[in-house]
């Protein structure tokens, strides 16, 4: 375990832990290192064979060169970008790593960039931008991108694995696709992009208010389900629209018995009538004046022993989107 700083590939002599960029560095777990702003060439870390490896590559300030961070098998790099740091001219290949976490701070820029094809967790703080492609690579990824999130320079793809990609309010993007596997897309209020897709399998994708896509939201295969508070977007190979919403102090059946629904956590398990036990994907709290609701999306106040209630026990009463309202009415027809 030791501190490393990569510098200019040119630099002589070097200072104590200094390296110069623009080779192949063989890591050893637990090691650090530090890309300087005069790091200048293509560097390569392995495990020399010896791996898997976890270590740590910290950038906490910007860089102007052009230049690739490879990592090869055996390797498990926690990558943390500091905020504010601008590296608009470097990539991230990491296809064949073993893994990557990455932890990147407000105000940043970062070029391409090539996941594991293993499970990836990024995080991203606001005000970030991409000045090049992203692709997840296969593994059940998660990416978060705070407020502000600039994808319009590239596409972000999930590729295979159950993806779950979640971007704030602001977010603006070329092209986001999921990929392969039943993906969560999430996006927050006043988006700005020209395509989300969904890709084959079955995807959750949620949209915000005031949001703009120029062309078109593609659930492409698969049974897909578009939650959105925008109206009057270009839809593809949606099933199901708007989704199930509902008002507070609705109980929900748990496998901890009834809670109330704006109690529900990410992962929670809920009892539905169609599939059975199925964990909980993604929560949001919202305050929805009735007269700002589309028609289709107002809730509707269900009585006791309802006829919908498809032999599962009659609620008091409860409130619920009257697209889910309609799909309970269809179900019994
Ligand atoms: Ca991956
Ligand atoms: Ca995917
Ligand atoms: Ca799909």
């Amino acid at each position: 375990m030791a501190t490393y700083t990569i510098v200019l590939s040119t630099q002589t002599p070097l200072g104590p832990g200094e390296i110069n960029a623009g080779g192949t560095i063989t890591v050893a777990e637990g090691d650090v290192f530090i890309i300087d702003p005069s790091a200048d060439s293509n560097t390569t870390f392995n495990d020399g064979g010896g791996g898997p490896f976890d270590f740590e590559v910290q950038v906490a300030a910007s860089n102007s060169n052009t230049f690739n961070l490879t990592f090869q098998g055996g390797t498990n790099p926690t990558v943390d970008i500091a905020d504010g740091v601008d590296l608009s001219n470097i990539d991230i290949a990491a296809q064949s790593a073993d893994s990557l976490p990455m932890t990147i701070g407000d105000n940043v820029t970062l070029g391409k960039l090539d996941g594991s094809s293993a499970a990836d967790s990024i995080t991203i703080g606001a005000d970030f931008t991409a000045a090049g492609d992203w692709n997840l690579g296969a593994g059940d990824d998660t990416l978060t991108a705070g407020l502000n999130a600039d994808f319009t320079a590239s596409k972000l793809k999930g590729e295979l694995g159950d993806d779950v990609l979640t971007f704030g309010d602001g977010a603006s993007f070329n092209e986001i696709d999921g990929g392969a596997g039943s993906d969560t897309l999430y996006f927050g209020d006043n988006i700005t992009g020209a395509k989300i897709v969904g890709g084959a399998d079955d995807d959750f994708i949620r949209i915000g208010a005031n949001a703009t896509i120029s062309d078109k939201v593609d659930g492409n295969g698969g049974t897909d389900t578009l939650n959105t508070q925008t109206t009057g977007l270009t839809e593809t190979s949606i099933e199901t629209t708007n989704g199930v919403s509902f008002a507070a102090g609705t109980q929900i059946l748990t496998d901890g018995g009834e809670v109330p629904v704006e109690a529900l956590l990410p992962g929670d398990i809920v009892n539905t009538l169609d599939h059975g036990p199925q964990p909980v994907r993604w929560t949001r709290i919202a305050l929805q004046p009735l007269e700002t609701i589309e028609e289709g999306g107002r809730p509707v106040l269900i009585q006791k022993k309802c006829p919908w209630s498809r032999g599962a026990e009659p609620r008091p009463c409860c409130f619920a989107a009257t697209s889910h309202f309609d799909r309970w009415a269809k179900a019994t027809l």
